[in-house]
């Protein structure tokens, strides 16, 4: 992460890194989602949701861990994830977050000793180029480190009632978008003929987690070792031992442990 990235996403709480995933690897992630729409089973069950299959490219990419690493810290889980195929006249939803939710151990963000220390982050990768009036997501930029409730004269997405801090970005397919939770965010109307197709992950510190994991047990246990590594369960250190064993990613990869238990029903 350059100084300049960081200035931005400190000032702004989002930042994008253009184009990270290469055409190719664009394709074959859309190739996956219009599958799993249309003819799952012509995928293998492990590839049938995300994170499985072409999709696991993303989990650990380094230019995607490298700012996590930055704006979380070392130990990092990641806790969801979905995939978008969004027709025009469809939404997420309106502006939601932002906030004094600075404390918050899961959403909080902080910044101490020029360290930022953000708690979950949303990952967004847009898999078609994206411009500034189709819809992607978007931003109250700074509410993540606002003192007061978010005003009401700054909540609309309709044209002529946009807070002047509300930013949206361009992109080309390829994308990554990070963005703190704890900034105030939507997912506007889409508003272009051809669909957004997008994957949202969610990361955090190793030590919490907010979202119950729904990702089939089927998916999860068909994920390569060192990725399934970024689903191994939320703890640090384990005083069983002496010393204490830390719940590294190396550990997990020596040991023959299941990740995270995803074995419950919906
Ligand atoms: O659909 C979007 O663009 C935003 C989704 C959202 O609100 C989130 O990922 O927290
Ligand atoms: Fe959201």
């Amino acid at each position: 992460m350059t100084d300049e990235e960081k200035f931005r996403f400190d000032l702004t709480g989002f930042l994008v890194r253009p184009a990270i995933i290469t055409k190719d690897e664009v394709a074959e992630i859309v190739d996956q989602l219009d599958r799993i729409r249309r003819d799952p089973e012509s995928l293998p069950p492990e590839h049938r949701a995300v994170p499985g299959g072409a999709s696991s490219l993303l989990i650990d990419h380094p230019k995607v861990i490298d700012v996590l690493h930055q704006i979380i810290g070392p130990d990092i889980r990641m806790e969801s994830t979905f995939s978008v195929w969004r027709m025009k006249g469809q939404e997420h939803g309106g502006l939601h977050g932002g906030g004094p939710g600075q404390a918050d151990p899961i959403f909080g963000y902080r910044v101490r000793n020029g360290r930022i220390h953000a708690g979950m982050v949303r990952v967004v990768f847009e898999l078609t180029d994206v411009s500034k009036d189709d819809g992607g997501t978007h931003f109250i930029v700074g509410s993540h480190k606002a003192n007061f409730p978010m005003h009401p004269d700054h909540m609309s997405l309709e044209d002529g009632k946009r807070s002047p801090y509300l930013m949206t970005y361009e992109c080309p397919a390829g994308s990554a978008i990070f963005f703190t939770e704890n900034l105030c965010h939507a997912g506007p109307v889409w508003q272009r003929e051809t669909p957004r197709i997008a994957i949202l992950n969610a990361y955090a510190h190793l030590a919490t987690h907010w979202h119950r994991l729904r990702i089939p047990p089927e998916v999860l246990n068909g994920l390569p070792r060192e990725k399934q590594a970024y689903f191994r369960e939320p703890w640090i250190a384990d005083f069983r031992t002496s010393p204490a064993t830390h719940n590294t990613i190396d550990r997990f990869l020596e040991k023959d442990e299941p990740p995270i238990n995803t074995d419950h029903q919906p």
